[in-house]
């Protein structure tokens, strides 16, 4: 008795969610297989667009530009508007599209699927708030200020593991703020992709809005790099490894374009001596075990007081033991598989590597259902005992490994906490005030995110998203990110009749 579905019932799911968002179902008659991770077989297969494509979509995108930067921002909401409506009415949709092709449960998916229209509601309030500052001016008669103008073609690169939300967080706040959206897509993800692009489609010509606002360019490294390279993208928004970053980066700044990076993480929870270990222990295996590892906010490290480390470990083996690993699609299962054999190989190499390195495998580290479907990527979360921060813990290993590392003193902690190349998400577990100040303070945690009571994943769209050093120092989503989709100019308005010169100059002419 088989418990994963089948390659055809799959297909036929993949297919029949694609069509109900508006897929032309001809863009899915390509030579590309597109595999479910869900139980390794082929799930659709797709067009490739190349590098060549990129030129005219970018121009038809300037095109698209011109056109609607002069739309008042609040009319520009009403577009953001109609396509929350519509990702709400499709989240089921999207939601099967996102489970089979990268394996998150239904819960989660659909939980992408959430951050979409939560996105675009915060940005539709936002279309009226775009404001400026007045500044008090050192002359008399004027009146300093400044205005936010669109900025231009944003260029949208995005990893496989949030497939669809990441492109929304950029795509609902570079509409209203005036600038059309190139969309480059996981390879792994095309479908999830052309779904969110027809929704956005048809929100786009239901609201008379400029046809060439939202395009989706599927295909290789090469579209990715063309974007990149392209003198018409204003700003480049990639998400995906350090690795990626660090090729990206320094050629979209030679152009002098602007670039919004979102890489890797190596998040970490440090449990105190006072932390509620039952709500601790809950919160770290929804981080390090949920969507298998593969967030960038998912828990890779505990740093755990030495008074608490050994009760931590025995409740969260216990936890490990008790998860449901299985197919995403199916009712009550919590881990799903990793995206594909590489995921797979790069996690067992790290286990290796971090026995070498005087690591103790506690739980987990094996494979499941490989008989049933072997390609299929189906582990068992892990849990690794380290005593210290080795080479293979600064590693940013994207499956679900969490290693336990002991702690003295807080000092020591945060440390350790900053003592890996990236810096996206952390938290503190603790009921002691001052402990949780301590770790939020200049000199606590150093990454975009510190959180007090929760672990690093699962952040809300209402903050600013992003991190620090290697994780490139992006800001999407919330908060205000959005001045990163927009140009700003500093405005003197004189209005005295005279023309006093700013530092008390004398030009006597
Ligand atoms: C990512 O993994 O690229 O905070 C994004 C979270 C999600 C977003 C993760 N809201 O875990």
């Amino acid at each position: 008795m088989t418990t994963l579905p089948t390659a055809d019932d799959l297909a036929r799911r993949a297919r029949e969610a694609a069509g109900r968002c508006g897929v032309d179902l001809d863009r899915l008659a390509g030579d590309r297989p597109v595999t479910s991770p869900v139980n390794g077989r082929p799930l659709a297969s797709v067009r490739w667009q190349d590098a060549a494509d990129v030129d005219g979509v970018v121009i038809r995108a300037g095109e698209a530009f011109r056109a609607w930067r002069t739309v008042p921002a609040p009319v520009r909401g009403q577009l953001v508007r109609r396509l929350g409506e519509l990702l709400r009415e499709h989240k089921a949709d999207l939601g099967v599209l996102v489970s089979l092709e990268v394996g998150k449960t239904t819960s989660e998916a659909e939980g992408e699927v959430q951050e979409m229209v939560d996105i675009c509601e915060f940005a539709v309030g936002l279309s009226r708030q775009l404001y400026g500052r007045t500044i008090s001016s050192e002359r008399p008669g004027h009146r300093l200020m400044e205005t936010w103008h669109p900025l231009g073609v944003v260029g949208v690169i995005s990893a496989f593991n949030f497939p669809v939300a990441v492109w929304s967080w950029n795509t609902a706040i570079a509409l209203v703020c005036g600038d059309p959206v190139v969309w480059k897509p996981s390879e792994l993800a095309p479908l999830s992709a052309l779904a969110s692009a027809a929704l956005l489609d048809r929100a786009i010509a239901e609201t008379g809005a400029p046809a060439d606002l939202g395009q989706v360019v599927v295909g290789g490294p090469d579209v990715g790099e063309a974007l990149v390279a392209h003198p018409g993208v204003a700003l480049l928004s990639a998400t995906g490894s350090t690795r990626m970053g660090r090729a990206v980066g320094p050629r979209v700044a030679d152009r002098f374009g602007r670039s919004l990076l979102e890489l890797g993480g190596n998040n970490a929870a440090i449990v105190t001596p006072s932390a509620d270990l039952d709500l601790t222990t809950r919160g770290i295996v929804f981080s390090a075990a949920g969507t298998a590892g593969q967030r960038c906010t998912t828990m890779r490290r505990v740093i755990a007081h030495v008074d608490v480390l050994e009760q931590l470990t025995e409740r969260l083996v216990a936890a490990y033991r008790r998860l449901p690993i299985g197919s995403p699609t199916a009712e009550g299962t919590l881990v799903g598989p990793l995206i594909h054999d590489a995921a797979y190989k790069s996690m067992q190499d790290a286990l290796q590597a971090a026995q070498q390195q005087g690591g103790e495998l506690v739980v987990g580290g094996g494979r499941r259902l490989a008989d049933e479907a072997p390609d299929a990527y189906y582990v068992e979360p892990a849990i690794v005992r380290m005593p210290e921060q080795t080479d293979v813990v600064r590693q940013e290993t994207f499956a679900p490994i969490l290693y336990v590392l002991p702690y003295r003193t807080l000092e020591e902690a945060i440390a350790l906490n900053n003592d890996v190349p990236q810096g996206l998400s952390s938290s503190i577990f603790t009921s002691d005030q001052a402990e949780a100040e301590r770790f939020l303070a200049a000199d606590g945690s150093d990454c975009g995110i510190a959180n007090v009571n929760i672990g690093t994943s699962g952040a809300e769209i209402g903050g600013a998203f992003g991190g620090e050093k290697h994780t490139g120092g992006g800001r999407e989503s919330g908060s205000d990110a959005w001045r990163s989709y927009m140009r700003r100019a500093t405005n003197t308005i004189n209005y005295s009749g005279e023309l006093p010169l700013a530092q008390g100059v004398e030009f006597p002419i």
